[in-house]
């Protein structure tokens, strides 16, 4: 079957690039193939709950990345776009499970009422349940035209950013270190790495794994999206002090009003801008064999430190 996205694809390239157009142009591409991803079906009330959250808006960037190092490393669109909306049908499972009041409890997310706020928390916890079992389900299926030992390779990657060894243990030792006073940049660099680094590696590297990219080009990658992951991080920090609630779509000033330790917290906001910035020019500088075709990929990093939400 001919996906509407395939033919936006193709359309949708971009000559010179424009970061604005640029994200905007992937960002749509994105939206249009989850909102395919995941049509209702029963008990519809689960299927509507999923589609609440994952269709509620966000910047798409770890889908865009994917997309990106797949372009990047001479692969299509059209490869990675299943893998692209596992990324952020997991993104979203974790942003739904985060949100709970056993978690961070917040009333708000991509400008909208939590998911627990709509649904109440048991069906929260299964629509976030559902789309972690189905992001999956979604790779092996759906993926076409990838040699089948390359999707398994990135199935096992997305599995290993998501248990202990990724997010759920960053989220661990985020809960932990609640309250505390004297969390050390160690600590906190640990817990970024796994919690928002993990994915967001996991994204950068699954676009070249899915074309087969040699390992150079992997290593490369895969340091670019450590660089990029904890400057996003720190940037996320910045955020929550200087921006306003409807700038975020969620609950600004959290961390403040939290006491959670974070890297403004301990640098304060000039010295965490400084190393925000200086994270993303190494990001860059790993691109540099790659050429001009890396283009996409040094626009996605320059934005990380200039996005407002
Ligand atoms: C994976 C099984 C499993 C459990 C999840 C809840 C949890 C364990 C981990 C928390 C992970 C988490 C919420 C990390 C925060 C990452 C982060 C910075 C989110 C904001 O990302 P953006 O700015 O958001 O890309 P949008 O809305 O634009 O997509």
């Amino acid at each position: 079957m001919v996906r509407t996205y395939d033919k936006i694809a193709r359309t949708a390239k971009h000559s010179s690039l424009d970061l604005k157009t640029y994200l905007k142009q992937q960002k749509d591409l994105v939206d249009r193939a989850l909102d395919l991803s995941l049509p209702i079906n029963r008990p519809e009330k689960i299927y509507e709950a999923m589609r609440y959250s994952l269709l509620a808006g966000g910047k798409r960037l770890r889908p865009i990345l994917c997309l990106a190092t797949c372009e990047l490393t001479g692969g299509t669109i059209e490869m990675a776009m299943p893998t692209a909306c596992a990324l952020e049908m997991i993104h979203t499972m974790s942003l739904i499970h985060d949100d709970l009041p056993a978690m961070d409890n917040d009333d708000y997310r991509r400008g909208k009422l939590t998911n627990h706020k709509v649904y109440g928390e048991d069906i929260a916890i299964l629509a976030g349940d559902g789309l972690l079992a189905y992001a999956f389900e979604y790779v092996a299926s759906e993926t076409k035209n990838v040699p089948p030992q390359q999707v398994l390779k990135v199935v096992a990657l997305l599995s290993r950013a998501l248990g202990a060894a990724g997010l759920v243990g960053g989220q661990v030792i985020d809960l932990e270190s609640e309250g505390q006073s004297d969390v050390s940049v160690e600590t906190l660099n640990f817990i970024h790495t796994h919690k928002t680094g993990a994915l967001l590696e996991a994204s950068v590297i699954s676009g070249a794994i899915l074309t087969g990219a040699s390992d150079e080009e992997v290593h490369r990658l895969s340091k670019y999206a450590e660089n990029i992951g904890l400057a996003f991080q720190i940037v996320d920090d910045i955020l929550d002090i200087t921006s306003t609630q409807e700038e975020l779509g969620k609950t600004a000033g959290k961390d403040l009003r939290s006491q959670k330790a974070t890297f403004p917290s301990i640098w304060g906001l000039e010295e965490s801008k400084a190393q925000a910035k200086q994270l993303v020019e190494a990001a860059i500088a790993e691109l540099e064999p790659f050429g001009d075709k890396a283009e996409p990929m040094v626009a996605i990093a320059k934005f990380i430190t200039t996005r407002t939400h």
